[in-house]
């Protein structure tokens, strides 16, 4: 545990001290069993030195913009991974608009890749830590990435009130995204595996990825094992993001 909280606290560390962060390697992974697990959604300061490390200009981007759902699908004007709303993100919050692909790309970059769906499965359910916090027990599966009850995480109802990211209003159903790691730590020390983005896992039929959590778009039903999500790989949405995985070190 002191390992853990040591690797979180670094990471926060970048939010105030940007230029110490030299590399996407400063993301915490808690160990899980065989492999290891982002402990939060990876956010746009990560995703940012991707970029300015290949110049990857994301399908979101080319397009003119993400997608939202309104009254059917929207295309979002100027929504991409640097402004998820139209308008600058901070480096804290969760990367959106990002594809199937482009998330494959990130964890290559960074040394990883994505969790298989039975992975983040387990990760996000299954208490795997020796020692857990009080409000878990080693060995035990919950209903929720939360634990018994979805509360904590940033649902659209029923699951407390996270503090979210103030974006101007202009969304028509949710309140958006929460910045990683201000939620309520879950199963595993995880955080947002239970809702905020929906996450980009590498299982699905043919063209279509499976994603996986619920988001703040859904209540807690989505954050459920048992909820089964295939979206196009080639699609991007303000309620999607991913983290990575890796064998154990
Ligand atoms: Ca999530």
């Amino acid at each position: 545990m002191r390992y853990l909280w040591i690797k979180v606290v670094r990471a926060a560390g970048c939010v105030v001290f940007a230029a110490a962060c030299s590399s996407a390697s400063a993301a915490a992974m808690q160990r899980v069993g065989a492999f290891e697990i982002d402990v939060t959604e990876v956010t746009i300061g990560e995703f940012s030195k991707f970029v300015a490390a290949t110049g990857v200009v994301t399908k979101a981007e080319r397009d003119g913009g993400g997608h939202v759902y309104e009254a059917g699908w929207s295309k979002k004007s100027g929504w991409h991974w640097r402004a998820p709303y139209g308008r600058p993100g901070v480096a804290r919050e969760p990367v959106a608009h990002i594809t199937y692909a482009e998330a494959e790309a990130y964890c290559q970059w960074a040394g990883k890749r994505l969790p298989a769906d039975a992975e983040w499965v387990e990760a996000a359910y299954t208490e795997r830590r020796a020692s857990p916090p009080s409000l878990f027990v080693s060995g035990r599966t919950y209903t929720y990435p939360t634990g018994d009850t979805p509360q904590g995480a940033n649902c659209l109802s029923g699951c407390g009130t996270a503090r979210v990211v103030a974006h101007g209003a202009k969304l028509l159903r949710g309140r958006g995204h929460a910045e990683a790691g201000t939620t309520a730590a879950g199963v595993n020390g995880l955080y947002d595996m239970g809702a905020n983005l929906w996450e980009w896992t590498n299982a699905g039929p043919g063209a279509e990825k499976r994603t996986r959590g619920g988001s703040w778009w859904y209540g807690p039903d989505q954050m459920r094992a048992d909820y089964i999500a295939d979206k196009p790989g080639d699609f991007t949405a303000i309620y999607i993001g991913f983290r990575c995985a890796r064998d154990a070190r």
